[in-house]
């Protein structure tokens, strides 16, 4: 076969956990100290700053491109500060008509999910649960379970993440540990 014809493939993924591994990946991980103000209360923990909280790897950027997708996988630890889980920073998109799926892998979670008018609800996730997301909807990842949580996301490439209102407001809703099971509050109460 003509070498021209046949060209590899941008990345490999691995089903069973949702890893990426090829030239075209990159990685960040956010620590404990980069979340503290996603927290209630960020002083109810002993765990160290640096404590990775999740790790995302996704393909090469490709953000200046009109149309074009990335694709990314996020494997959130599992934990608590103080009654709360673990979880993403979460974002509106940048541009709000830009949509994005979630699919979980692996682990138990709750994708948190709130409107520009702070109407919020949560989806159970579990391997194999897919969820559509509008880029006008903000979207959080909670780690209800006891392994790490592994999903995998594809989303328009010129989507861009918008963090400042969650930044200021946070989220209407939270993910706590009460008697030891997952229970979604208010999060005036
Ligand atoms: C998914 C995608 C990414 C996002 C990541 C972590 O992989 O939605 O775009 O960056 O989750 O979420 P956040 O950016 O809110 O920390
Ligand atoms: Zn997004």
């Amino acid at each position: 076969m003509s070498a021209d014809l046949v060209r590899s493939a941008i990345a490999s993924i691995d089903w069973r956990t949702g890893s990426l591994a090829g030239d075209s990946v990159r990685e960040t991980v956010r620590t404990l100290a980069e979340l503290k103000d996603v927290f209630r209360d960020p002083t109810a923990t002993e765990l160290p700053p640096d404590t990775v909280v999740y790790r995302v790897q996704r393909l090469d950027d490709r953000s200046g491109d009109e149309g074009a997708l990335l694709w990314g996988t996020t494997v959130l630890e599992p934990g608590v500060v103080g009654d709360e889980y673990f979880m993403t920073h979460g974002h509106f998109h940048q541009k709000r008509e830009r949509g994005e799926f979630y699919a979980t892998v692996m682990g138990e979670g709750m994708l948190v999910l709130m409107d520009e008018q702070r109407n919020c609800w949560a989806e159970k996730m579990f391997p194999g649960s897919l969820h559509y997301v509008s880029g006008a909807t903000a979207h959080r990842v909670v780690n209800t379970g006891e392994i790490p949580l592994r999903f995998v996301a594809c989303w328009a490439s010129d989507a861009g993440h918008d963090y400042s209102a969650i930044a200021q407001q946070g989220f209407g809703i939270r993910v706590v540990r009460r008697a030891g099971v997952p229970a979604v509050v208010r999060s005036d109460l």
